[in-house]
């Protein structure tokens, strides 16, 4: 069934700012599993349980080696064509911007310069006393609790439950958000707050909200429209199409 893309690219053609969210569903097709799906990192786990600060003190070995498993997958996968469209994307509009909730850095590889990363990046530990940022082959450590020379306690640069994201970070995503004509809500099933209020404030501010993702989530009900597919299929598709159709 031939997806009907003449509203969105009616749209896209004359928006001046193109602000788009992405969440664990953009890095599906290269393999990196998402949190909430039956097959997630999180059936094994609840979030709770690894992802919070709580959890990390209680059980130091257990968190360091989630976050060893799962950089060692991030390490060897590469970014599918849903990041390389969005590469592509940014370099026509006048104003792209990209807020991810991944940590998996998969939109820095395929070339994404306007990436703001709204929960940190795996690939990082950070002093917990100095905020001191350390790339994560340095003194890795799954054994216990390593510290900073300044005694601060190292932990994986991400933001876990119940702490603050970036403030600067979080500022510019709803700056955009309430600036945006056309919003891209892409492979988020939109519970984790505040970063599943962006798509929300969005609308609310008049954007067009286009979310993309392979089932319905908890902001379906409000976005303009709903494609529904894997993004690494929909984006390529929907950018061709757009193209032609403005034969750019
Ligand atoms: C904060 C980093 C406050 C670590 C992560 C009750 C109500 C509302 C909020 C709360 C509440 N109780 C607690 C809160 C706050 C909490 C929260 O939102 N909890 C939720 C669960 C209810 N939020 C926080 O704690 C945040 N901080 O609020 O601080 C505060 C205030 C004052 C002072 C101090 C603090 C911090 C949240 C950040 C947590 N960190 N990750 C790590 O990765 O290890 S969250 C984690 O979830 C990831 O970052 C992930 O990106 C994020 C969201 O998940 P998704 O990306 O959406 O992934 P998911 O698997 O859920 O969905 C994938 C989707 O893709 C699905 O819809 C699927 O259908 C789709 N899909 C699959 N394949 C494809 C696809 N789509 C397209 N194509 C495909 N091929
Ligand atoms: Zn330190």
């Amino acid at each position: 069934m031939q997806t009907d893309y003449s509203e969105i690219v009616h749209r896209l053609a004359k928006a001046q700012k193109v602000v788009v969210l992405t969440g664990a569903g953009i890095s599906a097709e290269s393999g990196v599993p998402t949190f909430r799906s039956p097959d997630g990192i999180w059936s094994k786990f609840k979030p709770e349980e690894l992802a919070n600060m709580e959890a990390f003190l209680r059980n130091p070995k257990l968190v360091w080696e989630w976050y060893q498993y799962r950089r060692r997958l991030i390490e060897e996968v590469q970014p599918n064509p849903g990041h390389l469209t969005l590469v592509a994307m940014e370099a026509f509009f006048p104003y792209f911007s990209l807020f991810t909730q991944n940590v998996d850095g998969l939109h820095h590889k395929a070339g994404s310069r306007c990436v703001y990363e709204l929960h940190g990046n795996i690939m990082r530990n950070r002093c917990s006393r100095c905020e001191k940022r350390f790339m994560h082959s340095e003194g890795d450590m799954t054994e216990g609790l390593s510290r900073c020379s300044c005694g601060g306690l190292l932990r994986p640069d991400v933001v876990w439950f119940g702490e603050m994201l970036p403030e600067d970070v979080l500022s510019k995503a709803y700056e955009d958000a309430q600036s945006a004509d056309v919003f891209f809500s892409i492979g988020t099933s939109a519970v984790v707050y505040p970063a599943a209020h962006l798509p929300i404030l969005a609308a609310e501010s008049g954007a067009f909200v286009i979310e993309i993702n392979t089932e319905t989530t908890a902001i379906s009900n409000m976005v303009h429209i709903t494609l529904f597919g894997k993004s690494g299929e929909i984006l390529p598709h929907l950018w061709r199409t757009f193209r032609e159709r403005v034969n750019f």
